[in-house]
């Protein structure tokens, strides 16, 4: 394909309720999409991207900056583009991952609509509808939080995932595994909030039958993990650190981890995600799909993904009405019943089978929107 325009769209889009972490409270999602024309179709790609470096590196007005002097420039200076061809084009620029991958997923999604094919099938896709966790922020008290969790094992969630820091562990985790009983799927996540010094204090969450412990050191500190992995029996699963496949095989051969988190947008792309995956099946470590409050747009690549055979545990893939009142996308992403219940189907239309609200790109901006073009 040829690339005629790259356009960002800088967007503010409420929050259902508050999301708290170890590294932050937000109140809404701030998040740069991105539009690519091309000769032969259009597409959307959603930056995963936080307003702010506070879970990465990357932050919006970073990647905006990136995309805007460095990354779409050359992508538009190109002859053809494809997104395969993205990550080479662009490998001149160091890291900068979050921003490459949106670039790739809107030039991917063009690409797929132009051929009529869906990104499930283009990944290789094995099953159609998608097992669903929730990620649980951080609350004011012990009893917002049951009621929270509770709402969410009624509406059909398969697995909670609770956001731990130091002085908010043992107690919230004893009590959410309380209320779900033995058979509840449960585990945590740090956002590398711990220190080497707190793995006695984390081995006492063995007693808790987590599914896993997610992310408790700094995202290049491996060898703090092995340390942890051979004093807990819990699960250790990287998010921050696995930055690429080289990375997933170092951090599981080294015994740092023993579940893989995958977000396409950490890892640069869609592309290098299923390398990951991939990875990952040939060395029989379980992946699951991570979220980032993504918009519809994000979720359907997300839940694409997370339809691979490799993604044996329940991913951060909520539905909409779980972040967002109103989503970005015409037919908002809604848990299905029955025996697809706590379910999210896969999409099969073109592309990443949603259509994006451009009525709702207008209201949420946050500025006009930015033209590059050859
Ligand atoms: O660490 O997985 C994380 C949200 C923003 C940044 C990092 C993380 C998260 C979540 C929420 O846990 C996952 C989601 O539901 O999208
Ligand atoms: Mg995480």
């Amino acid at each position: 394909m040829r690339l005629e325009a790259v356009t960002l769209h800088r967007l503010s889009m409420p929050l259902v309720r508050p999301f708290e972490t170890s590294f932050g409270r937000q109140t809404s999602r701030v998040v740069l999409m991105v539009h690519v024309r091309t000769d032969e179709a259009e597409g959307w790609g959603e930056c995963v991207a936080m307003d702010s470096p506070l879970y990465s590196s990357e932050y919006v007005d970073g990647c905006e900056n990136v995309i805007r002097n460095y990354l779409a420039p050359a992508l538009l200076a190109a002859t053809e583009v494809s997104a395969e061809t993205v990550a080479p084009l662009l490998s001149f620029v160091i890291g900068h991952r979050m921003a490459k991958a949106a670039l790739e997923a809107a030039v991917l999604d063009a690409q797929l609509r132009g051929a009529g094919r869906s990104l499930a099938s283009h990944f290789g896709a094995t099953r159609e509808w998608v097992d669903c966790g929730v990620s649980v922020g951080i609350s004011p008290d012990i009893d917002s939080l049951l009621a929270e969790v509770a709402g969410y094992v009624e509406a059909g969630y398969r697995r909670i995932k609770l956001k731990i820091k130091p002085g908010w562990d043992l107690e919230p985790v004893a009590e959410v595994r309380a209320l779900l009983g033995p058979a509840g799927r449960l585990q945590v996540d740090a956002n590398t909030a711990y220190t080497v010094g707190d793995i006695p204090h984390l081995a006492r969450l063995d007693e808790f039958a987590l599914l896993l412990i997610e992310q408790p050191f700094a995202e290049e500190d491996l060898a703090a993990h092995v340390t942890l992995a051979r004093h807990i029996r819990t699960p250790v699963c990287l998010d921050e650190s696995i930055l690429n496949e080289h990375v997933a095989r170092d951090a599981i051969e080294r015994g740092a981890t023993s579940v893989v988190n995958i977000k396409a947008g950490r890892m640069g792309g869609y592309l290098e995600a299923l390398r990951v995956h991939d990875a990952c099946v040939e060395l029989g470590v379980p992946v699951w799909c991570g979220g980032m409050l993504e918009t519809g747009v994000g979720r359907a690549a997300n839940v694409a993904l997370a339809a691979l055979p490799g993604f044996s545990l329940p991913g951060d893939t909520s539905a909409s009405n779980r972040y967002f009142a109103e989503d970005l996308i015409t037919e908002p992403f809604a848990l299905g019943t029955g025996k697809n219940s706590g379910q999210l189907a896969v999409p099969t239309a073109p592309g990443t089978g949603v259509s994006v609200r451009e009525d709702l790109v207008r209201d949420w901006a946050l500025a006009a929107p930015v033209g590059i073009r050859r």
